[in-house]
């Protein structure tokens, strides 16, 4: 009888073990924000859709619209020893803490969506997502040409605090600073919830009655919300009140065909395929591009209907 020296069963055995340990399918976690918008949806259905095509095995967490949750799932994708942190943080700030954790543990993490602010750049290993500020002054420019440079405007802020808030706001009063004879004469956040954004509206409309010319919102969710509160006020939305918003998801693109929203501003949020490129680029030690913005277009009374066919969101 033939007997297998230990040397060579040492070997099949732990050749055996990394074989097993290549072929076993890359960790991810995903911290979201939350399900608040259309936007958000389309979003983590690319991240869900792309992940298996791929094999990952991806965790995928829910915040609920609290930091507090998204800070809990990081801790928990920490103690799994995920290979990679994937996370879309709902609010700018308070982020620092965990993801000292996160590399002390030595798992990187790559920023979604929303961008953050840190006193430690190193803490995480790049942003992929839109340009919220060119959002925003697209928005105002597209307004400014539309009404010459004139009208009153309430403004639908997201969520307090957000990267997207913040930055839509600022680069939107910015853009409408050059006119004069544009003010926003009321601005409030509906929270990127279409019901926020529809109580918001009831409010300033009982509040400012029929003086408000202009609508601008931060997502297309408040917008349709708004939409509805301005129909039930007896006005018609996109001709008695101007309404440009941001996502262009598909209702709201439906909405300029109909005549109802005037502009929506795109913003993708089908960036599953760039994250998992970006993930494996970053686990394999190749340099990434620090911030990569996804590139947005802008929807109208032109072009609006046509494009409407091929809308993926
Ligand atoms: O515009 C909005 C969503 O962070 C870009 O969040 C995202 C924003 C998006 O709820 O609809």
């Amino acid at each position: 009888m033939k007997t297998t020296p230990w040397f060579k069963t040492l070997l099949l055995t732990f050749g055996f073990a990394a074989a097993l340990a290549s072929a076993a399918p890359l960790k991810i976690g995903f911290a979201q924000t939350g399900a608040e918008s259309a936007w958000r949806a389309a979003n983590s259905e690319s991240m869900k859709v792309e992940a298996a095509k791929r094999g990952i095995d991806l965790k995928f967490s829910d915040g609920q619209g609290k930091q507090e949750n998204q800070i809990r799932a990081l801790r928990s994708f920490i103690a799994q020893k995920v290979d990679a942190i994937v996370l879309a943080p709902l609010v700018e700030t308070g982020w620092d803490p965990v993801l000292r954790d996160a590399k002390r543990a030595g798992i990187p993490v790559i920023i979604t969506d929303r961008s953050i602010q840190t006193a430690d750049e190193s803490l995480y290993a790049c942003f992929i997502g839109s340009d919220f500020f060119a959002e925003g002054r697209m928005a105002a420019e597209w307004l400014a040409k539309k009404t010459g440079g004139k009208g009153r405007i309430v403004e639908l802020q997201g969520t307090p605090g957000s990267a997207p808030a913040n930055d839509r706001r600022k680069a939107f009063a910015e853009g409408i600073a050059k006119y004069p004879g544009l003010q926003v004469i009321d601005s409030q956040s509906g929270d990127f919830r279409r019901t926020g954004g529809k109580e918001v509206m009831e409010a300033f409309l009982k509040k400012h009655g029929k003086i408000i010319d202009i609508l601008y919102a931060h997502n297309d969710d408040m917008a349709l919300g708004a939409i509805q509160a301005i129909e039930e006020a007896g006005l018609k939305p996109g001709t008695d009140i101007v309404i440009v918003s941001i996502d262009a998801v598909r209702e709201g693109v439906q909405a300029v065909a109909d005549g109802k929203i005037n502009c929506t501003v795109e913003c993708n949020p089908l960036f599953g395929p760039k994250v998992y490129d970006t993930v494996a680029a970053v686990l394999a030690g190749k340099t990434v591009e620090r911030k990569s913005y996804n590139k947005d277009e802008l929807f109208d009374a032109t072009n609006s209907a046509a494009a409407l066919p091929k809308r993926q969101y």
